[in-house]
C-alpha cells in the first residue's frame, strides 16, 4: 500500500517536473518590434546590438517600403540571424501607428507573452529593454514604460529648446487627459500580452505621438498597470526623423478627442 502512494508520489512529481521543464523550453523569448522608414544607417546595427544582449530577443522589423533599402539589409541579416529575425513588409509609408499596430497583431498571433516598442535610430538605449522586461515581469507593471521625465529620467543631447517643448507638451496631455503619467508620449515600451489582447487594436486613431498616448490612456482606462523605468534619451546621431508638423498637430487635438469623445 505505501509502496503503492510512494510510487505514484514519484510518478507525479517527474511528470510535474517535466511539465514544468517542458513549459519553459516551449516559452517564447519577448518579441522587440521596430518600425522603420529609410533607416539603412541604423538598422544593422540595431539588429547586431540587440542580438549581442545576454537575454534573448526576437526582432520584428515592420517596414514600410523604405526608398534607401532598409529592408534588403533586413532580408539579408535573416539568413544569419533564423527563427529569431523577421520582416513585415508594407507597400508605402503608412505610419508609425499602424505599423506597430501590425506588429502588435502578429506578435499575438505568434504567441509572445513580452512585446516591446522601439525607435531604430538608437535614441532608445537597447541595453534598457532588459530593464523593461524586469519591471513587467518581476515588478508588476502591466506596461513598462521607458521614460525620460520620470525621476532619474535623462535626455542626452537636446537643445534646450526641444527639451522644454517636449515637456510641456507631456504637461500638456497630463492636464488634458488626467492620467499620471509623465512621458506620456515615450515610444520605448514593453506590453504584457494580455495589455494588447484586451486593447482594440483595430480602433485605435492615431499614427504619430498621438498613437503613443492614445496607447497608454486606453491601457490605463482598462485598469492596467502603466509604469515608467526611468531611461536616457539620447537623440539620433544617423538618418532623420520623420516626425512632421502634421503629428504634432494630430497630437494637440487628439488629446482634446481622445478626452472629450469618450476615448
Ligand atoms: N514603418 C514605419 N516606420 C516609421 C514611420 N515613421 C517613422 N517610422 C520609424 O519610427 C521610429 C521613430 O521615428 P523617428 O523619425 O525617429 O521619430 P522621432 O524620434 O520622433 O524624431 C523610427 O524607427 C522610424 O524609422 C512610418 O511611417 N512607417
Ligand atoms: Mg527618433
Amino acid at each position: 500500500m505505501n509502496t503503492t502512494i510512494s510510487l505514484n508520489f514519484v510518478k507525479e512529481s517527474i511528470f510535474k517536473n517535466f511539465s514544468l521543464i517542458l513549459a519553459k523550453k516551449l516559452e517564447l523569448p519577448s518579441l522587440v518590434i521596430i518600425p522603420t522608414y529609410n533607416e539603412k544607417e541604423n538598422i544593422e546595427k540595431m539588429i547586431r546590438k540587440v542580438f549581442s544582449l545576454q537575454e534573448l530577443f526576437h526582432m520584428l522589423i515592420v517596414d514600410d517600403g523604405s526608398p534607401d533599402g532598409t529592408a534588403k539589409i533586413v532580408s539579408n541579416l535573416m539568413s544569419e540571424f533564423p527563427g529569431k529575425l523577421f520582416m513585415e513588409e508594407r507597400k508605402g509609408k503608412l505610419g508609425l501607428g499602424t505599423a506597430y499596430i501590425h506588429g502588435f497583431k502578429w506578435a499575438l498571433q505568434k504567441g509572445y507573452d513580452y512585446i516591446f516598442e522601439m525607435d531604430a535610430d538608437f535614441s532608445h538605449n537597447p541595453d534598457d529593454l532588459v530593464r523593461l522586461l524586469d519591471a513587467c515581469k518581476n515588478k508588476g507593471m502591466d506596461v513598462a514604460i521607458g521614460s525620460r521625465y520620470t525621476r532619474g529620467g535623462k535626455i542626452a543631447n537636446w537643445p534646450m529648446s526641444r527639451v522644454m517643448m517636449s515637456y510641456f507638451a507631456s504637461v500638456y496631455v497630463r492636464c488634458v487627459l488626467w492620467i499620471n503619467i509623465s512621458d506620456t508620449t515615450a515610444g520605448f515600451k514593453c506590453y504584457k500580452r494580455k495589455v494588447l489582447e484586451s486593447l482594440d487594436l483595430d480602433n485605435i486613431r492615431f499614427v504619430g505621438y498621438a498613437f503613443q498616448i492614445e496607447m497608454k490612456y486606453d491601457a490605463k482606462k482598462m485598469g492596467f498597470k502603466v509604469g515608467e523605468v526611468p531611461i536616457t534619451f539620447t537623440d539620433r546621431r544617423e538618418g532623420q526623423s520623420k516626425m512632421s508638423t502634421g503629428i504634432f498637430k494630430e497630437a494637440f487635438w487628439g488629446v482634446i478627442e481622445m478626452r472629450f469623445k469618450g476615448k
